[in-house]
């Protein structure tokens, strides 16, 4: 029998389920379609990341004597999309059976679908259990617990694993939690770690050049790539990581520097999310540093509780609430998204460096994400389609079953409250005390409103006055509505009239 395992841009381990039981004469197939690097224009630098893994990887299984039928973009019968290179391949290696892992996206799941109809061949779907928690795990947690939250997840999470634990049921250090040790500014000195630097070789420049020529006007940078491509390199990069940063990534991980876009951050995301990484490897190397003595342990449950916990409680979530998860906009907002978006024009400071950062290296850490550009998006009221196609072009790390809960959950709270309890808006006094933008930037976060007034500052209670209605309800809220409530009334129109009169005036719609 033949079997045509087909492997996707982000599936790229050995031990995938579509590879497992690979048998003499299987043929891999893997494609680069214009299709999945346009359905949304990604940033430049994750297609030349993932068309240079994907190269990289072919390489691999064919120094292991695997038969690979690795179709290029450039390949001049190219079918632009994955149920086109399908068709093709099957024709060219009549196989008995197709073989395919799941893939990260609803989108692509239906394409899946058809598959069998439109080869006449039949297509065996496995599980991607690269996840920890398989999707019938997570709909089983759904069921029995009263409402979605993190840490009731991730408890069971560290007890079934059995990572950092000292008992069946025992955390080790006895506490399930160091949030609390976790959101230190950074002090003015602080030696940063000296990241490794991977510089493109023969097959990644290639890639670069691919993507420069075929999809020059999408957004970002390709300059100075120096990402791993490879797993060997992925590997190097973990482990660089576990020894130099993971120490202190727990007490700063919440906190941003000018000029410094990682910080003690892992920047591993996009390698575990392609493949080249797998999550529990990572997990394994953080607590083995932390049982030799080597990271302490608010470092270490705080790195694996992303792991284990948010990164698979996301993943959880959108699967059980696609489709239509994506239409979801409870706050009922409209505003267009604008132009600085994509150009990294404008004055705020904060939202300036990150979105710059975020072209020059299509990463911004979670914080970034969360705190400037995500609050931003939520209490500018802006429309959530067009922030989720926002956030998942630029990130390098970006697929939509970890875009879009976390856009649509986390950071427009457009789901109602779903995965979390109260919306993370913020004013301007947040990023001050966990920045240092603020002291380079034309507003100040102590001055509310008027001449110079940070726009977060008005912008925070105008979304708070604009959605009595529909946050009222929410205990966590409280305190805010009381206070915007002992405000004197001109200065609550006051602050309408600034929050509106900001928000008009940015252009939209003519810079993507
Ligand atoms: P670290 O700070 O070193 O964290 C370690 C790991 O934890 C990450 O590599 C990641 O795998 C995982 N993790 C942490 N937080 C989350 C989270 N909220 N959801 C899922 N995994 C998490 N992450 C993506 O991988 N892809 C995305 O498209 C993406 N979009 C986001 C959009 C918004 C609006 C927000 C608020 C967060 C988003 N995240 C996304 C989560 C998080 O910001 C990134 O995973 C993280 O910044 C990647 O950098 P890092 O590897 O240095 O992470
Ligand atoms: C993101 C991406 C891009 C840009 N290009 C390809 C590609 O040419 N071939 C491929 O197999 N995968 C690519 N990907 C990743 C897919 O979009 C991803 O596998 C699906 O979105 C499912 O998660
Ligand atoms: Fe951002 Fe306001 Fe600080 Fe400027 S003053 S950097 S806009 S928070």
């Amino acid at each position: 029998s033949r079997t045509l395992r087909f492997v996707l841009g982000d599936q790229l381990s050995r031990d995938v389920s579509s590879l497992r039981d690979l048998a003499p004469g299987d043929v891999v197939l893997m494609a680069e379609v214009s299709e999945e690097a346009t359905y949304v224009r990604h940033h430049k630098r994750k297609i030349a990341f993932l068309f240079a893994a994907m190269r990289h990887f072919a390489e691999e299984l064919r120094t292991d004597g695997i038969q690979v039928d690795y179709v290029r973009l450039d390949a001049s019968d190219n079918g632009g999309s994955f149920t086109a290179e399908l068709e093709r391949a099957v024709a060219r290696h009549r196989p008995d059976r197709i073989i395919v892992t799941e893939p990260g996206e609803w989108r692509v799941l239906e394409m899946m679908r058809t598959w069998e109809g439109i080869t006449g061949v039949p297509v065996e779907l496995r599980p991607d259990d690269r996840f920890l928690a398989s999707r019938d795990d997570f709909e089983a947690y759904a069921k029995r617990s009263k409402g979605l939250r993190l840490e009731h997840f991730y408890r069971e999470m560290r007890i079934r694993t059995g990572y950092l634990m000292a008992g069946e049921r025992e955390p080790v250090d006895g506490r399930w939690n160091f949030d609390e040790d976790n959101r230190r500014p950074l002090p003015a000195k602080v030696e940063l770690p000296q990241r490794p630097a991977f510089p493109p070789d023969d097959v990644t420049t290639e890639a670069i050049a691919l993507v420069e020529q075929r999809f020059g006007n999408h957004f970002g940078s390709l300059s100075e790539f120096d990402y791993p491509t490879t797993r060997d390199d992925a590997l190097l990069y973990l482990r660089w990581f576990v020894r130099e940063a993971l120490p202190r990534f727990g007490a700063y991980q919440d906190a941003m520097r000018q000029g410094a876009p990682l910080l003690f951050h892992s920047h591993l995301s996009a390698l575990m999310n392609c493949g080249l990484l797998n999550p529990r490897e990572c997990c394994d190397e953080a607590e083995a540093a932390y049982r030799r003595g080597d990271a302490p342990i608010n470092a270490v449950e705080g790195f694996i509780r992303q792991i284990i916990g948010w990164r698979e409680f996301i993943r959880g979530v959108y699967w059980l609430h696609m489709p239509g998860y994506g239409d979801e906009n409870a706050l009922e907002a409209t505003r267009k998204l604008p132009d600085f978006f994509w150009t990294g024009n404008t004055d705020l400071n904060c939202l300036a460096q990150s979105i710059g950062e975020t072209r020059d290296n299509a990463y911004a850490h979670h914080i970034q994400r969360l705190m400037v550009i995500g609050n931003f998006c939520l209490i500018a009221g802006l429309n959530p389609s067009e922030v989720q196609e926002w956030y998942l072009v630029v990130y390098h790390d970006a697929y939509e079953w970890v875009e879009m809960p976390n856009v649509v959950g986390i950071i427009l709270h457009a789901d109602g409250g779903l995965i979390a309890s109260k919306p993370y808006a913020a004013s301007g006094s947040y990023i001050d005390r966990m920045s240092d933008y603020c002291r380079s930037c034309r507003y100040s976060p102590k001055v509310k409103l008027g001449e110079g007034a940070c726009p977060f500052n008005y912008l925070y209670w105008d979304f708070l006055y604009r959605n009595r209605e529909r946050l009222a309800g929410n205990r966590r809220l409280d305190r805010s509505y009381q206070t915007l409530d002992r405000m004197a009334e001109d200065r609550v129109a006051a602050i309408r009239r600034e929050a509106n009169a900001f928000l008009d005036a940015l252009p939209s719609g003519g810079a993507y």
